[in-house]
């Protein structure tokens, strides 16, 4: 997080200025979301949250899976949602979420929002959400669909949020020509993620946490640390 300059600690004495405060995220809550497609107003079919402990980042267990690891310690959420208007046709082939499918199912409303919010209760704070192109998509669509069905007062106030994306453009820029998701992952591992994995909601959040575990969990924790943002509208 920002670092709060030249604040007193409890001895009085200034903290250096500069150096980024005393704040260590100690849980990051992986997230993805499906939605209707680009065009606004977009509107979510799909939500997952994978929420990792630093050190399960850093050293956790690792089952093989893939040619990568990933912590044997997750609390995850993965639920769908029927938007309130229709699911275009290029989102719905991607996602294989239909119009149809959906059709039953409830809409984005305060029992998902209490669901998250009890999951992310539970959680070792600080806690930081972290979605692959977050900054541009999946923060902002989360926020207006927070405000739309009236829960945003439900979501905890001091939850922090950071982008993969920028994350892996800031320290990594050189390794890679595309930074999408797939791309990302093909470059590190080989092959792209299978199309049963590859934009459905859990399966982007795994891909994200195998990209962590590969390019340097401890280089991108300490980059969220400091620039992680408040998620609060
Ligand atoms: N999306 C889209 N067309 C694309 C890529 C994404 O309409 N070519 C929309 C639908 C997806 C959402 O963005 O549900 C999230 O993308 P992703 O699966 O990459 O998280
Ligand atoms: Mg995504
Ligand atoms: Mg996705």
């Amino acid at each position: 997080m920002k670092a709060e300059k030249g604040r007193k600690t409890s001895d009085g004495k200034k903290e250096e200025a500069g150096i980024a405060g005393p704040v260590q995220i100690q849980t990051f809550v992986f997230f993805d979301l499906e939605t209707t497609g680009l065009d606004h107003p977009r509107q979510i079919t799909e939500i997952s949250l994978a929420a990792v402990r630093r050190d399960q980042l850093l050293t956790g267990t690792e089952v093989p899976l893939g040619g990568a690891s990933l912590p044997r310690v997750m609390d995850k959420l993965t639920a769908c949602v029927r938007p309130r208007r229709d699911i275009h046709p290029k989102a719905a082939e991607i996602t294989n979420l239909t119009n149809q499918s959906l059709r039953n199912h409830r809409v984005f409303d305060e029992d998902l929002v209490k669901s998250m919010v009890h999951l992310l209760n539970r959680q070792e704070g600080p806690v930081c959400l972290v979605a692959h192109n977050g900054e541009k998509f999946d923060f902002p669509i989360l926020r207006e669909e927070l405000t739309e069905s009236e829960t945003v007062d439900f979501f905890p106030q001091n939850v922090l949020c950071a982008d993969t994306m920028v994350v892996i453009k800031d320290l990594y820029a050189g390794q890679f020509k595309s930074f999408s998701l797939p791309k990302i992952h093909e470059k590190l591992f080989g092959e792209a993620p299978p199309p049963e994995v590859a934009h459905t909601a859990e399966g982007d959040v795994i891909t994200m946490i195998k990209i962590v575990k590969k390019l340097g969990a401890e280089e991108i924790l300490q980059w969220m640390d400091k620039n992680a943002a408040a998620f609060a509208i």
